[in-house]
């Protein structure tokens, strides 16, 4: 990889409910009408506002994604969308290599200069982190890129074992 596209990339331990960036992602399920996990936080933190704008979307299908303000949040956008269930099958990684894709592509379309990650399909849907972890880093490489006018992407991790699996992985990418 480009190390000036790697050095775009930032990893952070912690909530991306607090992350000052344009835009977070959300690990939404395909009704968009909120859950537990990451999704259930930043509606918490966002407030109502953000569940009544998800109603008018109309869901979202895995693997693609929507975009909202972010009320109460920090970040002025939430970028919702669907991680596959793990199933183990090869159409896994697509899908999750389609939600950082469409979330990207919704950020550049949107004037987004900063983005934030969580780990999507990683929690609740069951994905292996060290499974996951190269698929979003080369996706969002990729992407980034693509578009020079997206400045930073962060991945902001819960636990301490994704951060080291990010950590280990973006000092030595394929
Ligand atoms: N900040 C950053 N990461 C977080 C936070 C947070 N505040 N909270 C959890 N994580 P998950 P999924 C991590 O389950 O697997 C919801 O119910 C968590 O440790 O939130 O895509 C939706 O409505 C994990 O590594 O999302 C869907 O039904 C990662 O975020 C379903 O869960 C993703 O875990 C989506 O499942």
């Amino acid at each position: 990889m480009d190390p000036a596209v790697l050095k775009r990339m930032e990893v952070f331990q912690g909530d991306i409910t607090r992350m000052a960036v344009d835009a977070i992602v959300n690990a939404a399920n395909p009704s968009l009408l909120g859950g537990g996990g990451v999704d259930g936080a930043i509606h918490r933190a966002a407030g109502p506002g953000l569940l009544a704008e998800c109603r008018t979307l109309g869901g979202c299908p895995t693997g693609e994604a929507r975009i909202t303000g972010g009320y109460a949040l920090t970040a002025r956008h939430v970028i919702h969308t669907v991680g596959p269930v793990y199933s183990g099958k090869p159409s896994d990684a697509l899908q999750l290599a389609a939600c950082y894709e469409n979330s990207l592509q919704l950020a550049a379309e949107n004037h987004i200069r900063t983005i934030a990650f969580p780990a999507i399909s990683c929690g609740v849907y069951g994905y292996p982190i060290s499974e996951a972890c190269p698929i979003a880093v080369d996706t969002v490489g990729r992407m980034l890129a693509e578009h020079p006018a997206i400045k930073k992407a962060a991945f902001v991790l819960f636990s301490n074992q994704a951060l080291g699996v990010y950590r280990r992985y973006l000092e030595n990418p394929d």
